[in-house]
C-alpha cells in the first residue's frame, strides 16, 4: 500500500465520523490527525499538528459549550447540590451530595424540598451499605412499616430485593402501582438503592399524579372531587408470591387481604397545595358505587396518568439512591434484564394522612411543578 493509499483511507473515516457527529465524537479527530502523521513527511507533519492544535481548541470550546448547555439544565432553586430534571413531567437527577449520617440537616430539608416539587430524585454516586442505608433512611422520618415483605436479617425496616441472572417470572414492583395505597398512611417516601446493576435494563419509570389531574377536563374533576375510592388489600400476597425470592410476611396475609381502605380521590399536596388524583392499582370502588361502575373510571385515570408525556425513567447506576414521593406518582419495575444480577435495598418513610383538596368550582389555577 503507497503512503498516498494510506493517508486518503486514514483520512475518510475521521472525516466521515467528523461529519456524523462532531461534538460527541470530536476526540477521534485528533486521534486521526496522530495517525495520519505517522504515515506522511514532515512537512505534512507540520501542517496536520497544526491542524490538530485547531481542532483541540474547537473540540475545546465545543466541551465549554456543551458544559454550559448542561449546567443550563440546573434548576438553580436548589443551591447546595446539582438538581438536574429527567423530563419535563416529574423526576431528577441529584448530583455533588454524600448522604450519611454526618450529612447535616439543611441538606436533608433541601431534599425534601427537591422531593416537593419533582416527586422523584437519583441521587447518583453513593456508598452505603445496609446499615448506612437505614441511617440515612430514618433522616427522612420514622419507617412507615412494611405490613408485606420480610426484612432482612438485624434491620427491621429494610428490606433485600434480588433477582438473579436465571430467575424468571415477574420482577419485584412490576406493573404500575403505588406503594401500599391500601394503607391508613402510604408511605411518603420510597427509598431504593441500587447495590448490584445490570449493565442493561432493569430502569424504573414513574408517573406524575398532579400531571394527570391537570389532564382532566372540568367536568370529569367535578365528577372525582365528590368521590371516595376504596383502595384493598386483596390479591396484594398473591402478586408478590409470584415473585421469585421475595420473603413475605405470611402472618398478616389473612387480615391484609380483608383491608378496605377510604382515599379521597381528588388530594392536596401538604406542601405546595398542588391537587393530585389519588388512584392506584388496588383502587377497587369508588364509595357507593360497584366496582364494575368504578372499573372504567380507574382505567382511564391510570392510562392517562402512565401516558409517556406524564413519566420519566430512571436508568439505575451502583450507587444510585432513588427516593419517590410515593402518594402523588407511579411507578413500575421494567423485567428486561433476564441474564443480569440486580440488587437492591429497600425501604419506606411514613407519610400522611391523603388530604382531600379543598372543593373548587373555578378551573384549577394551581401552580405547576416548574413554576412552583
Ligand atoms: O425495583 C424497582 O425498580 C422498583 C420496585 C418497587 O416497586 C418498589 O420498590 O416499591
Ligand atoms: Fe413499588
Amino acid at each position: 500500500m503507497s503512503r498516498h493509499n494510506v493517508r486518503r483511507e486514514a483520512r475518510t473515516p475521521f472525516r466521515y465520523r467528523t461529519c456524523v457527529d462532531h461534538r460527541v465524537r470530536g476526540h477521534e479527530i485528533v486521534t486521526g490527525a496522530a495517525r495520519i502523521d505517522n504515515t506522511i513527511g514532515p512537512r505534512q507533519t507540520h501542517l496536520h499538528a497544526c491542524a490538530a492544535v485547531g481542532l483541540s481548541f474547537v473540540l475545546h470550546a465545543t466541551a465549554a459549550s456543551l458544559w454550559k448547555e448542561k449546567s443550563m439544565l440546573r434548576d438553580s432553586r436548589f443551591q447546595r447540590f446539582e438538581v438536574c430534571p429527567l423530563t419535563g413531567a416529574l423526576g431528577a437527577d441529584v448530583r455533588g451530595i454524600q448522604l450519611s449520617v454526618r450529612a447535616d440537616d439543611e441538606a436533608f430539608i433541601e431534599l425534601r424540598r427537591v422531593l416537593d416539587h419533582y416527586h422523584v430524585i437519583a441521587v447518583r454516586g453513593q456508598k452505603l451499605t445496609p446499615q448506612t442505608f437505614h441511617e440515612v433512611a430514618r433522616r427522612f422520618g420514622p419507617f412507615s412499616g412494611n405490613p408485606v415483605h420480610q426484612p432482612m436479617e438485624g434491620l427491621d425496616d429494610v428490606v433485600t430485593f434480588i433477582r438473579e441472572p436465571d430467575d424468571t417470572g415477574m420482577v419485584a414492583g412490576e406493573n404500575w402501582h403505588m406503594d401500599l395505597a391500601w394503607m391508613e398512611k402510604p408511605p411518603g417516601f420510597t427509598m431504593l438503592y441500587g447495590h448490584v446493576i445490570p449493565p442493561v435494563g432493569g430502569d424504573t419509570c414513574f408517573a406524575s399524579l398532579e400531571q394527570a389531574y391537570r389532564a382532566l377536563s372540568p367536568g370529569m374533576r367535578a365528577l372525582l372531587e365528590g368521590l371516595t375510592g376504596i383502595h384493598c388489600g386483596k390479591g396484594v400476597f398473591g402478586i408478590n408470591a409470584a415473585t421469585t425470592r421475595l420473603g413475605l410476611r405470611l402472618d398478616n396475609a389473612k387480615a391484609i387481604e380483608e383491608l378496605e381502605t377510604e382515599h379521597p380521590v381528588i388530594c392536596a399536596h401538604p406542601a405546595t397545595g398542588t391537587r393530585y388524583v389519588f388512584v392506584s392499582s388496588v383502587l377497587q370502588r369508588f364509595k357507593g358505587m360497584t366496582a364494575e361502575e368504578t372499573k372504567p373510571i380507574v382505567d382511564y385515570l391510570m392510562a392517562i396518568a402512565t401516558r409517556p408525556e406524564r413519566t420519566c425513567r430512571v436508568r439505575w447506576e451502583e450507587g444510585t439512591l432513588t427516593i419517590w414521593a410515593n402518594p402523588f406518582v407511579l411507578h413500575t419495575a421494567i423485567n428486561d434484564y433476564s441474564g443480569h444480577r440486580r440488587v437492591t435495598y429497600r425501604t419506606t418513610v411514613e407519610g400522611h394522612v391523603p388530604q382531600a383538596a379543598p372543593a373548587q368550582s373555578a378551573p384549577d389555577t394551581t401552580s405547576s411543578m416548574r413554576a412552583a
